[in-house]
């Protein structure tokens, strides 16, 4: 999927799905599973990148502001375009790099995001989407999506029990649920490389499939790594 060493994770979602909370809860268990530790002794430094999209990055962060909590009125074309530039930005200084450095990338959101709201939300056309995404991300693509799934009005009551809703969570249900459309088609499409979570469950059980699902995979990734370092590959070293 990439050239690099690296592990490559992204957490999707709609509004609401638990993504921040499931991302501290894989850090945690990343950690007290050992799987930190065997990155740090390979000097891997740092062994996990925790980040986001929008605001990944200090540019980030500006967009993020404009993006989600300016009262400025953005067109759909300039939502596209701030959000591909967040994405550059944050693929070019922080989540290659990581990856390049052998350790785990675990971004909540990324590529599917835009084309779950920006495509199917806001009607903007898919394939110019995919091309912008394409740009911003020189071609990089996850290893593993897991996609918290909920239905819309479970997801978007959790947000409002939270308080004040940023820019697009105040859209209309009907809004969400074309987003929800387009999690479905990625997700159909994508094949091994994404995984469905039932996000509609208590924290613990979401927590509990999310770890199952990571540990078949890290145990496939270390296997790779392992039989390329036994077979010389000097970009391991
Ligand atoms: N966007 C983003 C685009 O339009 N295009 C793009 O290209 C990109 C990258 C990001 C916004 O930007 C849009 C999409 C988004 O609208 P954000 O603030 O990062 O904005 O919004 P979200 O990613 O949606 O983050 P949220 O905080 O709203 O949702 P999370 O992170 O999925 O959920 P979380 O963990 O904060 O949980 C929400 C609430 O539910 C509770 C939590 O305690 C919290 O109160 N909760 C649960 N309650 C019951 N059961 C569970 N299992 C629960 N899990 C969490």
């Amino acid at each position: 999927m990439h050239p690099y060493t690296g592990l490559f994770i992204v957490l999707e979602g709609g509004e609401g799905a638990g993504k921040t909370t499931q991302m501290g809860a894989i850090a945690t268990w990343l950690e007290e599973s050992g799987w930190l530790a065997k990155l740090r002794s390979a000097d891997i430094d740092p062994p996990l990148l925790l980040t986001r999209e929008p605001g990944g990055t200090p540019l980030g962060q500006g967009l993020r502001q404009l993006l989600l909590h300016s009262d400025l009125e953005i067109d759909p074309m300039a939502e596209l375009l701030l959000y591909a530039a967040d994405r550059a930005q944050h693929v070019a200084t922080s989540i290659r790099p990581q990856l390049q450095r052998g350790g785990i990338v675990l971004c909540d959101r990324y590529t599917a995001s835009t084309i779950a709201y920006q495509g199917y939300g806001r009607g903007l056309d898919l394939s110019l989407i995919e091309h912008i995404n394409q740009i911003a991300t020189a071609g990089l693509m996850p290893d593993l999506v897991l996609w918290l799934d909920l239905p819309v009005q479970v997801g978007l009551a959790r947000t409002q029990r939270r308080g004040i809703a940023d820019r697009l969570e105040q859209h209309a249900v009907a809004f969400h649920e074309r987003v929800r459309q387009g999690f479905m088609a990625l997700a159909e499409a994508g094949g091994d490389r994404w995984q469905r979570i039932a996000a509609d469950q208590p924290t613990d059980q979401v927590s509990e499939a999310i770890q199952d699902c990571l540990a078949a995979h890290l145990r496939r990734w270390f296997e790779t790594l392992s039989q390329r370092r036994t077979g010389g590959d000097r970009e391991l070293e």
